[in-house]
């Protein structure tokens, strides 16, 4: 059963590369960021709360996160057959949540497709999509709020996963199909 977190800084591909792991692997898809804009949207107590981190370009607190993806992984029978996990984890303390959720499941993280993509593309991406996503979170503000907020709290995973000999590079740079073909690669290989 495969478990693959896809890891990346804002803009990175995250979301588009996880639609296309999902077409081909058939694996349940959990996106934090579309979750929180769901309970935005329906106007949940956890939403009104995240609202008011996202607009910011903050992390929403780690144990209302944990909490949630809990929920998300025991509501959906389909988790057991494994998951692609897209802006989760962004903590060290969400990585080790993930561990424990796994491993009373029996699974664990069977790799972490990391998109290596350069800041002056990720800002230009984010600038673009702001122009038709009406997300909060898409101004140049906002956008390098994310970006430092990445590199202070989210970068230390990397070493994280690098020690758990779990981390892949993938150069997240070039046409979205090649990215994907360099991915598809290293899936095959687990
Ligand atoms: P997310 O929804 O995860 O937003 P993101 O990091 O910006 O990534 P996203 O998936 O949207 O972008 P992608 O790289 O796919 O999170 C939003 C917010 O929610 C966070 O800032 C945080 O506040 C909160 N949150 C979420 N998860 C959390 C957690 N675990 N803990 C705490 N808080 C959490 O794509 C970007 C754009 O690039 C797209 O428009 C795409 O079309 C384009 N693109 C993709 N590949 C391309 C390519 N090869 N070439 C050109 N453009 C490309």
């Amino acid at each position: 059963m495969l478990n693959i977190v896809i890891f990346g800084a804002p803009g990175s591909g995250k979301g588009t590369q996880s639609d296309m792991i999902i077409k081909k692997y058939g694996l349940f898809h959990i996106s934090t960021g579309d979750v929180l804009r769901a309970e935005m949207k329906n106007g949940t107590e956890l939403g009104k709360i995240a609202e008011g981190y996202i607009s910011k370009g903050q992390l929403v607190p780690d144990e209302l996160i944990i909490d949630m993806l809990a929920k998300v992984l025991d509501s959906n029978e389909e988790t057991k057959n494994g998951v692609i996990f897209d802006g989760f984890p962004r903590t060290i303390p969400q990585a080790e949540a993930l561990k424990a959720m796994l491993k009373e499941r029996g699974a664990e993280v069977s790799a972490v497709i990391g998109l290596e993509v350069e800041e002056e593309e990720l800002i230009d991406r984010l600038i673009k999509r702001g122009q038709v996503s009406g997300r909060s979170d898409d101004n140049l503000e906002t956008i390098k709020s994310r970006l430092d907020v990445y590199h202070n709290q989210t970068t230390p995973l990397k070493d994280y996963y690098i020690n758990e000999k779990k981390y892949k590079a993938i150069h997240g740079m070039g046409t979205i199909e090649s990215i994907f073909a360099a991915i598809e690669k290293e899936i095959d290989n687990l």
